[in-house]
């Protein structure tokens, strides 16, 4: 494969002017039948940081890319990097990789272990992942481990809520955590969906449209919901309404789970929630569109700190039909992006100062600039992952692979490279750069860690049965 790839790159190179590449309206290197330039060197990176997980840290979480040694989130590891790595190897055309990775899965990967898995994190990483997983190896052996996961995952949801607590034991259903914020609380009507779809049982669907619809149920007389959540009480433990981390994820699902499933209940509360979040959340500050912090029962505006997974909400937009907010905001987030050179976690827009520095190889920027590209064709979205790629190559860039940016004023570097690095980062590049080639931009739906579900696979006429929707 390495070596297809090379002669690919060398025909480009030595070619590329004479032999059927072309020049796009929007600017866009296209090689016929074969990837652009900038996707063959995406895909050479993706290969370059796979092999240095495997000779590093292999059989574990995440890669320390300084140390060349490896890091785990629980006292054993979950098998995570590869989990969130195969969409994006596959994508890519790495069959030999992805084959390596199934194997093991089926082979060695047990979940009957005794540790508190974060479910969120592991339903967006783990669940979503194996279930793509199976969409591309059509493997039912992996549909089983998606199916034996998410079982152990349903004790966390028996409260009195039905949102679910914040830890829960892979081996005994034991939970804990009884506070969590709303993308704890409600991301998971995408990854049950399609597992209901799968299975045909709307056990897993349920669980999590209930969750969602505890925490719509509880939004105030303006329709703003809070950030954290008692899952016992159903108290809002703070009133704080944004789309910031700690939401974000909230809004992705109702709307990507209306579009998916078609759930018309879905689609109201999304309507409903983005009608208030224009009305009290919009704001313009310096000529620029931001979304603050406010008060959900007075609508009042109380802080201007923002986090970079805010950057996930103009692919949102666009995607919703409103081309002219996602605009604006991409371009918001562009200049900060340019301000530093990278992102920081969490900035103050009035004070224009970084409350968090760190820049941990995040995605949602770049993710945005992918769908606004598909969105709108306009070549400077394009344009804009050329940068951010160039960028994060240039601060990034470590012997064996990429890691975290400590400080993005002084771009000190961190020991780790985040398992969505491979899931979204490198796979929304790839996607940007490697046009429609292969995977339609209509035909695919993300969850928010980037694994692509194909929509044509899910039978309008079987969705509602399966699901349990009525
Ligand atoms: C990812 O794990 C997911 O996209 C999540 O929803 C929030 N953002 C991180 C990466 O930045």
């Amino acid at each position: 494969m390495r070596n297809y790839i090379y002669s690919i790159a060398l025909i480009v190179l030595l070619f590329g002017c004479n032999t059927g590449s072309q020049k796009t309206e929007s600017d866009k290197i296209v090689v016929n039948n074969t990837e652009s330039e900038p996707a063959l060197d995406v895909i050479d990176e993706t290969r370059r940081s796979w092999q240095s997980y495997k000779k590093y840290a292999w059989g574990h979480d995440v890669l320390a890319p300084l140390s060349k040694t490896y890091k785990d989130w629980y006292e054993k590891p979950l098998y995570i990097s590869p989990i969130d790595a195969y969409s994006t190897l596959y994508m890519m055309g790495l069959k030999d990789e992805c084959k390596e990775i199934e194997q093991y899965v089926i082979d060695s990967l047990d979940f009957n272990i005794d540790i508190n898995a974060k479910i969120f994190e592991v339903n967006i990483r783990i669940l979503g992942g194996l279930l793509s997983m199976y969409e591309m190896s059509e493997n039912e052996k992996i549909l089983a481990k998606a199916k034996d996961f998410a079982d152990r995952m349903l004790p966390a949801f028996r409260t009195k809520t039905g949102i679910p607590t914040y830890w829960v034991n892979l081996k005994t259903g034991e939970t804990s955590g009884d506070t969590v914020n709303v993308a704890e609380a409600a991301s998971y009507t995408f990854e049950m969906g399609i597992l209901s779809y799968y299975t045909k049982d709307p056990k897993y669907y349920k669980a999590g449209k209930k969750a969602t619809l505890a925490i719509y149920n509880r939004r105030s007389e303006i329709g703003l919901i809070g950030d954290i959540i008692d899952v016992e009480t159903g108290k809002w433990v703070s009133t704080q309404s944004h789309i910031c981390a700690g939401v974000d994820s909230y809004y992705e699902y109702l709307f990507k789970s209306y579009l998916l499933f078609g759930d018309q209940e879905l689609g109201e509360i999304w309507r409903s929630g983005i009608e208030v979040i224009n009305k009290y959340l919009a704001d313009h500050f310096d000529d620029k569109l931001w979304y603050c912090r406010a008060d959900m029962y007075t609508g009042k505006k109380n802080s201007s700190v923002i986090t970079l997974y805010d950057a996930f909400f103009p692919a949102i937009l666009a995607l919703s039909g409103d081309t002219t907010r996602a605009k604006d905001l991409q371009h918001t987030w562009n200049w900060l992006w340019n301000k530093y050179g990278l992102e920081p976690m969490i900035y103050d827009y009035e004070k224009g100062t970084p409350n968090w520095p760190v820049y941990d190889l995040n995605p949602e920027i770049i993710e945005s600039a992918y769908y606004l590209y598909n969105i709108t064709g306009d070549s400077v979205y394009y344009k804009m992952n050329m940068q951010y790629w160039s960028d994060i190559k240039e601060y990034c860039k470590t012997e064996v692979a990429f890691t975290s940016i400590e400080n993005v004023e002084t771009m000190k570097k961190r020991d780790y490279m985040p398992t969505f690095f491979f899931a979204e980062t490198l796979k929304y590049l790839y996607l940007t750069f490697s046009g429609q080639s292969k995977y339609k931009f209509n035909d695919y739906m993300f969850n928010t860690e980037a694994h692509p579900f194909n929509k044509n696979r899910f039978k309008k006429d079987q969705i509602n049965s399966y699901l349990g929707i009525k």
